[in-house]
């Protein structure tokens, strides 16, 4: 993100996504009467018939649905590599056994395995749009659950201010991290408001599978009306406290990259405009919405913060 000089890999023309075939085999199934059983058969890669969840449109129906192919090989993962095309490398990540560790303001802290978490989350299926700070966007449907599902099961105690996520370290398999440029782990934080707002959600899963290891496999933060950085990959560990935790990209340059990093096209990045994006296998830009579109639901939060950044 800071060194942004283009890779090499370029987005294939003409490749919108009109409806797009995940929503068509969607309906495909459901036509044929089938369920979830049936769709968890063995080759598929369904695990358990948890996937496709529910879907929840209280956040809106947003179009075109992103081609699945993109989202899930044009990716910011800079564990594995500050390119977009790390797809491959991050099949090297284990994923399972997968512990998230739980401390700071906490009734008790504990460690929790991913499988156990799993069961015990109200999965759903939500379709977002992503804005990431370098202007390319998409809208995609995660699965996952409200993180105030996850935050509530934590028992934080005292009232935290804040709750901080990192994502995993593995020297093994992510050579990003010998890049020692960057103040890893990758950690990124929200004020408790703003994660117990309803817009805030973990996803599992992604086109009504599990969600793939180059997008953050097998837990991460969806964050729609902030920038995509805010929406950390992969997490290992959960803290509640009052201190306001310094991001991984704010570390790195704060003057660029705030902790608040709410969408707004009138607030350029000091070296770009952000009044419009590019979407994903799309041709042409088109403009940025304030909060990315989620104004009705977040603006509220923001009210009573005007003495800070909101929107870096
Ligand atoms: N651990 C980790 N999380 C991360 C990143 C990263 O490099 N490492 N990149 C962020 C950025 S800049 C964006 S835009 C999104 C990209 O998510 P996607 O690859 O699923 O589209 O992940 C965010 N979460
Ligand atoms: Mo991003």
């Amino acid at each position: 993100m800071l060194i942004k000089l283009p890779k090499g890999w370029e987005l294939p023309e003409r490749t919108a996504t009109p409806e797009g075939l995940y929503l068509r085999r969607r309906e495909a199934v459901k036509a044929m009467g089938l369920g979830a059983v049936a769709i968890a058969a063995p080759g598929l890669a369904l695990a358990d018939g948890k996937y496709p969840a529910p879907r929840n449109d209280k956040f809106g129906k947003p179009e075109p649905i992103t081609a699945e192919k993109l989202a899930t090989t044009y990716n910011n993962f800079y564990e594995f590599s500050d390119g977009k095309d790390l797809w491959r490398a991050a099949q090297k990540m284990k994923i399972s056994p997968w512990t998230i560790k739980v401390s700071g303001k906490v009734e008790k802290p504990f460690e929790v395995g991913f499988d156990d978490l799993l069961a015990k989350m109200p999965l759903e299926e939500r379709v977002y749009r992503h804005r990431c700070v370098e202007t390319w966007s998409m809208i995609v449907p995660w699965s996952g659950f409200p993180l105030r599902a996850l935050v509530d099961y934590c028992k934080p105690v005292n009232n935290p201010q804040y709750i901080v996520m990192k994502t995993a370290m593995d020297p093994k398999t992510m050579p990003g991290l010998e890049e020692v440029v960057y103040p890893w782990p990758y950690i990124e934080g929200l004020a408790m408001d703003e994660a117990m707002n309803d817009l805030a959600f973990v996803a599992t899963g992604l086109y009504g599978k599990p969600i793939p290891k180059q997008n953050g496999a097998p837990l991460r933060l969806v964050a729609p009306w902030k920038y995509g950085f805010k929406s950390v990959k992969s997490i290992v560990s959960i803290e509640f406290t009052d201190k306001r935790p310094v991001s991984f990209w704010e570390k790195l340059q704060a003057s660029e990259y705030g902790f608040w990093a709410n969408v707004n096209p009138k607030v350029p990045h000091p070296r770009w405009s952000q009044a419009t994006e590019k979407p994903l296998g799309s041709g042409e830009r088109i403009p940025t919405q304030l909060y990315n579109g989620y104004a009705e639901f977040v603006a509220g939060l923001y009210t009573n913060r005007t003495a800070e950044k909101l929107y870096m």
